[in-house]
């Protein structure tokens, strides 16, 4: 009965109410090869508590969240994240060294100059696209910087 009475509560939320959520700097590194997995950057910030549960774009057959752990030897790997939690108004980074976006199976190489759409799936804020630009091979973080 609980989950019903939210579930009326959210329908009757006007739209103004709705999440609020911010995309700033993403960005891409161009990649060498479309045989080559490419990663994509931004930080994202929610008013409200939200999860990403899913990330697409035309150019890449799979968008993966990974998150990057080091170990007791300091050897790093990347591990999958499936469900990115959002807290209220904290803002999260994608950067390289860290937690990236990884576009796999790309349909073609990404070249510097152009821009590509990046699709954000998130649980309650719904789908949001955002135009990424594709920086130089040697790029380290957002145009500007
Ligand atoms: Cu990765």
């Amino acid at each position: 009965m609980k989950l019903l009475a939210g579930m009326i509560l959210a329908a009757a939320l006007p739209y103004a109410a709705r999440a609020e959520v911010a995309v700033t700097d993403p960005w891409a590194r161009a990649s060498i090869l479309a045989s080559r997995p490419a990663a994509a950057y931004l930080t994202l910030t929610s008013d409200r508590a939200d999860r990403v549960i899913g990330v697409t774009t035309p150019v890449a057959g799979q968008v993966m969240m990974h998150g990057v752990e080091t170990d007791g030897a300091g050897v790093s790997r990347m591990v999958p994240v499936d469900a990115l939690e959002l807290a209220p108004g904290v803002p999260v980074t994608f950067a390289p060294g860290d937690m990236h976006l990884m576009l796999m199976d790309l349909s073609r190489k990404l070249e510097e100059g152009e821009h590509f759409p990046l699709t954000l799936v998130l649980e309650t804020a719904g789908e949001l696209t955002v135009d990424v630009p594709v920086l130089g091979p040697g790029a380290t973080g957002p145009a500007g910087e």
